[in-house]
């Protein structure tokens, strides 16, 4: 494998002293009047993602939250690339049943054959054409909350609440900078003074967000909001890889009462936990990053059963979704196996 795999970013600058994570190269965007020429429409477009990957997991997390599973069908990748990244090895033939392409990597040849910035996920395809509509990860999630409003379930939260949107944007914004993005730099540092920067700013962060949870439920106002999916997704990550493998190990998540709890609310709400697999989290970062991992050894902890343990969030009050609902069961098909859960 490559040093695309090695650090399973495509677009990151191994070999300099700082990790560096380039913007999406295809940034269109699919919305309700269609400016981009991609209308939002039931069943056009498909979701590639791997449920390892935390970018492409907040995409998963929106999709079943809103109730978009039957508008935005969904593909999971295996969790391990190869030599041509991004492949459909857990359906059967090695293809997706849909765009019936072995490779993610074709529908991006499809749209811009050569195109710079590798292949990633989380990954919008439109399936007549079979050609890539959009990787941007950071845009994805802010559209299906608002563009895709008119294909929501009855009863999905606003997650994206209008009133609330500064808050939110400078939320996220320092999230992904030090947390989401930090615990990259620190796993992908190769320079001791680059490391220590970026475990000083996960854990820094960190504190500050244990801080402000512990007198209230979710980040901004009481409900359920983009800001939260963003930094569930990290934290659902952070023993199990983020710990030992990103070497970002002051302390694990469990033992910040607070953050811990609040995760575990988040993972035991319909639409969060639901969608994870810890299995394809841990075999991806263990085995994809030959840099930092070279015998590629999966570790068989840490002991999961905790995520199922009451968090006693309720106390604080909070309406998880709001004036809506929680999503319903889990779609046929789409259940995370048992090899991943608790
Ligand atoms: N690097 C992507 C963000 C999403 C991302 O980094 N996804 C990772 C998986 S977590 C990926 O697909 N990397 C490409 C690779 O590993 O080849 C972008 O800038 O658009």
């Amino acid at each position: 494998m490559g040093d695309t795999k090695s650090t399973g970013e495509g677009n990151s600058a191994l070999g300099k002293k700082s990790f560096k994570r380039s913007k999406s190269h295809f940034a269109d965007r699919v919305t309700a009047d269609g400016r981009d020429g991609w209308p939002v429409a039931a069943g056009r477009y498909r979701l590639v993602v791997s449920r390892a990957c935390p970018w492409a997991s907040r995409a998963v997390i929106s999709r079943r939250l809103l109730g978009l599973e039957e508008a935005l069908p969904m593909a999971v990748t295996d969790p391990i690339q190869d030599d041509r990244s991004w492949r459909f090895t857990l359906d059967p033939g090695g293809r997706d049943p849909v765009l019936g392409i072995r490779y993610l990597a074709e529908a991006y040849e499809a749209r811009e054959p050569g195109a710079p910035g590798g292949v990633s996920v989380p990954a919008v395809v439109d399936v007549a054409s079979g050609r890539l509509v959009t990787n941007d990860y950071q845009q994805l999630t802010l559209d299906l909350a608002t563009e895709w409003r008119d294909l929501h379930r009855e009863g999905a939260p606003d997650l994206y609440p209008e009133g609330l949107r500064d808050e939110i944007d400078e939320v996220v914004e320092e999230v992904y900078e030090d947390v989401n993005n930090g615990v990259y730099r620190a796993g992908f540092a190769t320079g001791q003074e680059e490391y220590e920067a970026a475990y000083e700013g996960v854990f820094r962060r960190l504190e500050l967000l244990s801080g402000r949870l512990a007198e209230r439920r979710y980040l901004v106002g009481d409900t359920i909001t983009e800001a939260d999916i963003r930094l569930f997704t990290t934290l659902v990550r952070f023993d199990a890889v983020y710990h030992g493998h990103f070497k970002c190990n002051r302390h694990k998540l469990t033992e910040d009462p607070v953050l811990w709890a609040y995760a575990r609310d988040l993972y035991q709400t319909p639409g969060f936990g639901d969608t994870v697999d810890f299995d394809h989290i841990k075999r991806h970062y263990y085995q994809v990053h030959e840099g930092i991992n070279p015998t590629r050894i999966v570790p068989l902890g840490p002991d999961l059963s905790g995520w199922l343990t009451s968090h006693g969030r309720e106390e604080l009050g909070g309406r998880p979704f709001g004036d809506g609902s929680p999503p319903g069961p889990v779609r046929e098909g789409e259940e995370v196996p048992a090899a991943g859960r608790p």
